[in-house]
């Protein structure tokens, strides 16, 4: 004992100290609010792209996830991230439409509405994407799409007009423009309060993946899905500029080879799990129908009208880039 005390007081002692004092100032701590429950398919590829970073840095880079909109709530995640409140988060691109057309370009309906077509709008739009959340102060680390978009409703339905006067859950900027289209209510609620939402009548109806209803119980209010297959809009891992710059160049190349892994792994799983909402959600006694001809034409009709209207919003660029992706 004696001796250690010693031994503490020598230079070399000392030394180790100071390195013992430097590692722990050289592990990072980073917070990434998320906005959909620990089971959601996007959640559950987010802890994992964690854990992935946290081993390939050897836990000099720790992220901690907090799910289910705990941290900030949905649409404050991009500030937060901006601001350096938080250092990394997840967001529905979508949700800023309004910011730039460009975050909106996966939730124009019918434009890209399978998984492959989703893939190559993706392609196309993700330069403009990099360029513009740089000029945000922001990169983008990787982005995953929803299952394809379908039409939640209490009722049968033969044609959009069936739909009028319906209260109607949106969660983007493009949602609540569709309902206005249809002649539906738009209620803006994003996917944390939908359950209560649904739950206590403030809406009847939405437009959202199998994931959503499932993970949101919409089958204890609403028995009817239709599988529009209509759009299917992204979640995105962004990251702080001058947080990412502050890591040193191993960590750096950890996180972007984890994030690129979690991309792989996130399409995958939403198309996989797809299928496997249907199955539960019919297990759990929701009917999952093909819209009838003239529902199935309406909403064709609704995906025109929106898209030209993002095109106009879009101006020159847009069109170039709705072009090129139709090249592909
Ligand atoms: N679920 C999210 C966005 C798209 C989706 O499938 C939601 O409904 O909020």
């Amino acid at each position: 004992m004696k001796c250690r005390l010693f031994a503490l007081t020598t230079p070399l002692a000392a030394l180790a100290l100071a390195l013992a004092a430097g590692t722990a100032a050289a592990q990072t701590k980073w917070d990434l609010p998320a906005a959909y429950p620990a089971s959601n398919f996007h959640t559950e590829n987010i802890i994992q792209f964690a854990k992935d970073v946290d081993t390939a840095t050897g836990g000099k880079l720790k992220i901690t996830v907090h799910t289910n909109a705990s941290l900030f709530k949905a649409p404050e995640i991009k500030r937060a991230v901006q601001g350096g409140q938080a250092q990394i988060g997840e967001i529905l691109l979508v949700n800023f439409e309004n910011e730039n057309p460009i975050f909106g370009v996966d939730g124009i309906p019918f434009l890209a509405s399978s998984f492959a077509d989703s893939k190559k709008l993706y392609a196309t739009q993700k330069p403009v994407l990099d360029k513009v959340l740089g000029a945000q102060g922001m990169k983008l680390l990787y982005a995953v799409a929803w299952p394809p978009q379908g039409l939640y409703v209490k009722k049968e339905l033969t044609s959009v007009a069936d739909m009028r006067g319906v209260k109607w859950r949106a969660y983007s900027p493009a949602t609540a423009k569709m309902a206005e289209l249809i002649g539906a209510q738009p209620v803006t609620i994003q996917a944390a309060e939908v359950s209560q939402a649904f739950a206590t009548g403030v809406v009847d109806s939405m437009m959202s993946s199998g994931a959503t209803g499932f993970d949101t119980k919409i089958y204890e209010s609403v028995k009817y899905w239709y599988d529009t297959q209509a759009w299917l809009p992204k979640n995105a891992v962004i990251v702080n500029l001058k947080a990412f710059n502050a890591l040193d160049a191993a960590t750096q190349a950890a996180l972007t080879k984890a994030a690129a892994d979690a991309e792989t792994r996130g399409w995958a799983s939403s198309a996989e799990k797809n299928e496997w909402y249907k199955v539960e959600l019919t297990k759990k006694g929701m009917k999952i129908l093909q819209p009838p001809p003239k529902l199935a034409a309406d909403l064709k009709q609704v995906g025109t009208i929106m898209l030209a209207d993002w095109e106009k919003k879009a101006g020159a660029d847009g069109q170039a880039l709705i072009s090129a992706y139709r090249k592909k």
